[in-house]
């Protein structure tokens, strides 16, 4: 009988010591988790502006200057496959009101233009390529329409909401929508050129919106509006802090708030990850004076380092030209970019070594975890344990220049501080680098100072919750 309980006792212990740590609030849904993994897509501003060398057409530009000569989607897509890109985000219409697709709303559309004698379709044509070479597909709907005479009143957002219907009906699924946040302002409104302003919160009812897109794309991840399920990282520069909570508002306000949104809010109660937009020029659309202002490799780099390396996406735009392609400069950076990257992380310098912990809570959640790719694996700690370090020793002395850390955010974002140090000559220094070293999220990289080691230890200072940690890497 003693023997029986002393069985059951360490049963249940195993059972208790083996138990999935709890998760904190908030926590991703699944097509939040799917989004995150994306890391890398593309936007393309393509339109009447591309023609009239215009960033924000005023919403009079005749339709049949759009006229693009040797438009080829299947070019796009393949170029931004070739830098690594995991989807494409189209401009469907931009704050002029120009459509690029053959909408029964207005005439405003590419119906109206010499492309392809008014048969072509560019929405639909992108989408077709997409589906050909596996890229995923979104769109971007201004809401804030120059050209339409009823904007500012009730019968442009029925007008809009039909355009939503029209293209999602035709051209899912998508994997993200965009409602953009420039809202009202002067234009010509059917010719009556003023100025018009809205209350963006109430005006375009962006619940509904919502609800059409997901009738027929229920995966889609929402950018803008009232109910989000991302958020812009507040500047368009590619920028994103390097403190970075997916935790976030979804109060009105809070989404406008640009100091809040680089940072998001570590109490926040709900998961709105941050996506950060930006320019391979410094115009969205296509202008030849700022051909010889493409983003190098290294400015590329960089951007790749203070978004997908600051637990936010990038969504990176490539202006098409007026020929109807991505021009080669751009493709020649980006594709180098890409191949930079897959050469920085090729070679996980982790691999092989011995890894230790000061805390595990059990055989399925122990630190060699964190050397496993599979991401449903992940080291854990004892219940409300914060504080922790993880050692890795090497076989022979190695260099390392970068850390790659990402937390199990299925359970939610915990971390609040960490530190890296290494062991040389039987001594234990800081890594020499500018980074502050505060969130992970679902991927943090540090760089610092290269130097050679023979252990490598992350400390794990505060955090939200029980530490649980799915991937360490080093290059
Ligand atoms: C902004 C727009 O005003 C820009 O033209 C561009 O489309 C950018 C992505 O969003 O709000």
């Amino acid at each position: 009988m003693r023997d029986k309980i002393i069985l059951l006792s360490l049963l249940l212990l195993m059972v208790s010591c083996d138990h999935r740590p709890q998760r904190s609030i908030p926590i991703p849904t699944p097509q939040q988790l799917e989004w995150q993994h994306l890391e890398r897509y593309a936007f393309i501003h393509f339109g009447l502006n591309t023609f009239n060398d215009m960033e924000w057409g005023y919403g009079d530009t005749p339709a049949s200057t759009f006229n693009p000569t040797n438009l080829d989607c299947e070019q796009w897509v393949l170029t931004l496959k070739a830098c690594g890109m995991k989807g494409v985000i189209l401009t469907a219409k931009h704050h002029d009101g120009f459509c690029l697709w053959p909408t029964e709303t207005t005439d405003y559309s590419i119906k109206n233009s010499p492309y392809k004698n008014g048969q072509g379709d560019v929405v639909g044509e992108l989408c077709a390529a997409c589906k050909k070479h596996g890229l995923k597909f979104g769109l971007y709907l201004s809401p804030w329409d120059r050209h339409h005479a009823e904007y500012g009143r009730e019968a442009y957002v029925q007008t809009y909401h039909q355009q939503i219907e029209e293209l999602v009906s035709r051209y899912s699924p998508l994997f993200e929508f965009w409602f953009d946040g420039a809202n009202g302002g002067d234009g010509w409104y059917g010719g009556a050129q003023e100025k018009r302003s809205i209350v963006a919160s109430e005006y375009y009812d962006y619940e509904k919106a919502k609800a059409i897109v997901l009738k027929y794309s229920p995966e889609a991840s929402i950018f803008g509006g009232t109910v989000p399920t991302l958020r812009w990282i507040g500047n368009e520069e590619g920028r994103a802090a390097a403190t970075q909570w997916c935790s976030y508002s979804l109060d009105f306000q809070d989404l406008n708030d640009t100091r809040l949104l680089a940072t998001g809010i570590p109490d926040g109660e709900v998961w709105l990850p941050a996506e950060v937009d930006v320019s391979i020029r410094p115009g969205w659309f296509y202008h030849e004076s700022e051909d010889d202002q493409v983003k190098t490799v290294e400015e590329l780099m960089g951007l790749y380092y203070q978004s997908v390396g600051r637990n936010a996406n990038l969504l990176l735009n490539f202006p098409v030209n007026q020929e109807g392609r991505i021009p080669a400069i751009d493709s020649t950076y980006a594709v180098a970019w890409n191949w930079k990257l897959q050469e920085t992380f090729a070679h996980d310098l982790l691999q092989g070594t011995q890894v230790s912990a000061s805390n595990s809570r059990g055989k399925r959640f122990s630190p060699t975890e964190v050397l496993e790719q599979d991401e449903t694996r992940y080291w854990a700690t004892d219940d409300g344990l914060k504080k922790a370090e993880l050692v890795f020793t090497f076989e022979q002395p190695t260099t390392l220049s970068s850390v790659v850390l990402q937390e199990y955010i299925p359970l939610g974002q915990n971390v609040k501080g960490f530190s890296i140090s290494y062991e040389a000559n039987g001594h234990w220094l800081p890594v020499e680098t500018d980074e502050v070293m505060t969130t992970i999220g679902y991927k943090r990289i540090v760089r610092f100072q290269p130097v050679a080691m023979d252990r490598l230890r992350i400390r794990f200072l505060t955090a939200k919750g029980t530490l649980c940690i799915s991937r360490v890497s080093a290059y």
